[in-house]
């Protein structure tokens, strides 16, 4: 590995997570324990050498990695987006729970708080830093080549995963992550099913400016918005996959519109943001309502919301992907070939009441069944 043992894992006793926005939610839903890694090779049935004992920690100070089978600790940095939305907040947890000192991974973790400049410059930063592997989820697909190439001469794997970048596929070693075409795809086709033939007048809260969530959502609901010639879209602008930005963006369109019969929100933060804003105009939504509500990510708020009809339609994103991480990260310790992509497999939910051959029809028990 690229540093002696005894000096990583006296580091790994201080280096917990950065965060360049202290932040993290820690009350998001215990994670589904990873898919189990691809089998580590066997422990050396020779004791470890003496040097890789580290010093019992001090009370109080995070304990010393557990070697990993070969006895070294694995460092990993992941430049995560930021903090912006529960579906964030629930796959950092994920990788923080995957990427433990006790699995053996030493994890810089670094909150880009949603700034493309700052996420550059801490890929640059573990580039630096020698880590073993390097995980990037990009806040926007542009802007890659150079840093990418970089971590490639410094001969450092390179991860991307959750969303896309443009980029030259050979700069890096894998990619992982939901298909948001096939999403927005979802959406639009489960739309078309229910409105069985009446006329759409939607409006779009898309996700962060750049984001291939939003790029890939936004390309697959027009897909099929081409296919009904009885649809039109009235607008469609970034909320930034927040909140604050659902409900903004919401209060100008009810400015704007009074004829809209569907809202688009590409993620749950800002389908709650959006319910806000229409309370506040006293216009009537989901499944007794009317206007019809889509959404994306599936969240447990989100499909609570979604079981009480308030949300008619919601497509997961599925953020518990650090288990996939870690089965490559764990083939490439063994020497072993790895995939290129690897897909994050997931489903629509629609509201109880509904039947649809592109959704699951949500339920207390389903409900209860979820992850996060
Ligand atoms: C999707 C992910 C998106 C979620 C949002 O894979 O990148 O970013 O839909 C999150 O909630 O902010
Ligand atoms: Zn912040």
């Amino acid at each position: 590995m690229k540093k002696k043992v005894v000096s990583l894992l006296i580091a790994a006793m201080t280096v917990a997570s950065l965060t360049a926005c202290g932040n993290s939610n820690s009350d998001t839903p215990a994670a589904n324990p990873a898919p189990a890694p691809a089998e580590t090779p066997a422990a050396d049935p020779e004791p470890a050498p003496a040097e890789s004992e580290a010093p019992a920690p001090e009370e109080g100070e995070a304990e010393a990695p557990a070697p990993a089978a070969d006895g070294e600790v694995i460092s990993v940095g992941f430049a995560q987006v930021g903090h912006e939305s529960d579906w964030r907040a629930a796959n950092t947890k994920n990788y923080q729970d995957t990427f433990s000192a006790a699995n053996g991974y030493e994890l810089s973790f670094v909150d880009c708080d949603n700034d493309h400049a700052v996420q550059i410059e801490t890929v640059r930063g573990f580039i630096e830093q020698e880590l073993d592997y390097i995980c990037i989820a990009p806040i926007q697909s542009a802007g890659w080549d150079t840093v990418l190439q970089e971590a490639k001469d410094a001969g450092i794997p390179v991860l991307i995963v959750d969303r896309a970048v443009d980029a030259d596929p050979s700069l890096y070693t894998t990619a992982l992550g939901c298909d948001m075409v096939a999403e927005g795809e979802a959406a639009g086709n489960w739309l078309a099913e229910y409105l069985n033939g009446e006329d759409a007048n939607i409006l779009v809260i898309e996700g962060s400016v750049g984001a291939s969530a939003t790029l890939g959502r936004t390309e697959g609901f027009n897909n099929i918005v081409a296919q009904n010639s009885n649809w039109k879209v009235l607008d469609s602008q970034s909320g930034d996959f927040t909140q604050a930005g659902g409900q903004e963006v919401m209060e100008s369109f009810i400015k704007s519109y009074s004829d809209f019969n569907v809202v688009v929100c590409q993620n749950d933060n800002e389908a709650y943001g959006a319910m806000d804003a229409m309370d506040a105009a006293g216009i009537t939504y989901g499944v007794d309502g009317d206007v019809t509500i889509i959404s994306f990510d599936a969240t447990h708020d989100g499909l609570q919301y979604t079981l009480d009809g308030k949300i008619t339609c919601n497509v997961e994103c599925n953020p518990l992907q650090a288990g996939f991480a870690e089965e490559v990260i764990q083939k490439l310790q063994a020497g072993e070939a790895v995939d290129a992509w690897t897909l994050v497999v997931d489903e629509a939910f629609v509201a109880p009441g509904i039947t649809s051959s592109y959704a699951v029809t949500m339920s207390q028990e389903v409900l209860d069944g979820r992850a996060y």
